[in-house]
């Protein structure tokens, strides 16, 4: 049973990325993180289970993160590297113990796919599908805000960054920002939006909540309203316009930019 599977794996790997990698992953090994011996003995009886690896784009300049989960069937893992999703341009980039990998070795603003494959004993198990992945000049910000729930509170001054990229297949890897003010009771407060590098206006949208996204321009200043009568927290997002961004008919492309959300001013509303 495990000798099938093992063809099937290897069938697998070699039809997606030829017959040579399992031999380039077995030779470089990193030995700090290698199993003991303790681990070798005490691992689970059943074969390791093949799972996707998790990829942060633009986790530091020139940096895609990669990493996994621990799987306690497994003696060491191997990652592969594509410039392609069909596995084109494909390289072991790690083979070890460890559960990441940092990327350095990559053409920045430029997508490149990890999959991830298990070994056990002589038999390796993957490859996994492929993830995409992502570097340029600038890391992504501190704060988690693609989501609503994990809005940024937005005071004085935002500085701020924010990327897409796709490429001929469709694939997408794109940062959105929400932010959050407080503002007081029949308040308008009225924000500038400016480019910092490497973007204009009208290449971001901007979205109040529960509204339609409108694109930015180099004079409009976005307007936030409060119209109750109690303090409010109230949301928007900053986004790419996709089609600006990349390019009018282009297929495939990308960058990562820098831009500043700053608070200008509140009036009552009349
Ligand atoms: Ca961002």
């Amino acid at each position: 049973m495990k000798s099938e599977n093992f063809q099937n794996h290897t069938r697998q790997l070699r039809f997606r990325m030829g017959t040579t990698l399992i031999g380039i992953c077995a030779l470089s090994v990193y030995l700090s993180c290698a199993p003991g011996p303790l681990q070798l003995i005490s691992r689970t009886a059943s074969d390791p289970e093949v799972s996707m690896p998790s990829v942060e784009s633009l986790a530091e300049a020139g940096e895609i993160l990669v990493s996994w989960g621990a799987d306690a069937a497994a003696d060491s893992y191997h990652l592969y590297r594509f410039t392609e999703p069909d596995g084109t341009g494909a390289t072991c980039v790690y083979s070890g113990a460890c559960l990441s990998f940092a990327d350095h070795t990559v053409d920045l603003d430029r997508m490149y796919y990890y999959a991830l494959s298990k070994v056990r004993g002589q038999m390796e198990f993957g490859p996994s599908t492929a993830c995409p992945g992502v570097a340029s000049t600038i890391r992504r910000d501190q704060f988690e805000n693609d989501t609503r729930e994990g809005a940024t509170e937005h005071t004085y001054v935002t500085p701020a960054n924010i990327f897409y990229y796709r490429d001929t297949y469709g694939t997408e890897i794109e940062d959105t920002d929400w932010y959050y003010i407080n503002i007081g009771p029949r308040t308008f407060v009225t924000l500038t939006v400016r480019s910092l590098t490497n973007v204009t206006p009208r290449e971001l949208w901007f979205m109040r909540d529960g509204q339609l996204p409108s694109l930015l321009s180099e004079t409009a200043e976005p307007v936030l309203f409060n119209y109750e009568t109690v303090p409010r927290r109230v949301y928007f997002r900053i986004s790419v316009n996709k089609e600006n961004y990349v390019g009018i008919a282009a297929s495939a492309g990308g960058k990562s930019a820098g831009y500043e959300v700053k608070y200008v001013q509140s009036n009552a509303i009349s």
